[in-house]
């Protein structure tokens, strides 16, 4: 296994639209162990293929204290959606912003397994929070687009700077 590096907000390829997944091949499946493997490093509770630069819709989600309720979603479909809630939200590939955004309360989504097997998980809390926000990133959106212009400028110059700084 191998931790793969994020990309970094604003970065371009943040925007690409993810396809679907048409088989498992053994790439996915390493992928998966990988994608896996990087969320819990970095640690994060979920991570979307194209944070990692894969265009494919794959995401990993895990929101146990424990590590140990991981969540594999392959070509994920929104079915149902209800109520509304604000939940403070931050993203590996924006570090050190975070701001509140108002997403569907309970959601039921479809999704292939690692195994492609299809299945359905209801969510609320925090796991539903985490597969819209994952779910987004498979559509190119980025949490911070949900926020005023302005503070979107102001995360921009924050993290250009924040980059001249490390290199
Ligand atoms: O680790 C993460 N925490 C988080 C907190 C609130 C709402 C969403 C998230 S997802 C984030 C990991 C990440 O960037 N996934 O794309
Ligand atoms: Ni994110």
């Amino acid at each position: 296994m191998s931790i793969l590096p994020i990309l970094q907000y604003p970065d371009e390829r943040l925007h690409k639209i993810a396809k679907k997944v048409d088989a498992i091949t053994d790439e996915v499946e390493k992928l998966i162990f990988d994608m896996s493997e990087t969320m819990y490093t970095a640690p994060g509770v979920g991570l979307a293929a194209t944070q990692v630069n894969v265009h494919l819709q794959i995401i990993v989600v895990d929101v146990s204290e424990t590590h140990d309720e991981l969540l594999v979603l392959i070509n994920p479909e929104l079915i149902t959606s209800e109520g509304k809630n604000k939940f403070e939200e931050g993203c590996l590939s924006v570090p050190g912003i975070y701001d509140k955004v108002k997403r569907a309360e309970k959601i039921t989504v479809k999704a292939l397994n690692a195994r492609g097997e299809e299945f359905n998980v209801t969510a609320e809390g925090l796991l539903a929070v985490c597969i819209q926000h994952e779910m987004d990133h498979l559509l190119g959106k980025v949490f911070v687009e949900y926020l005023s212009h302005l503070k979107q400028v102001r995360i921009r110059a924050k993290l250009k700077k924040r980059l001249r700084e490390t290199f």
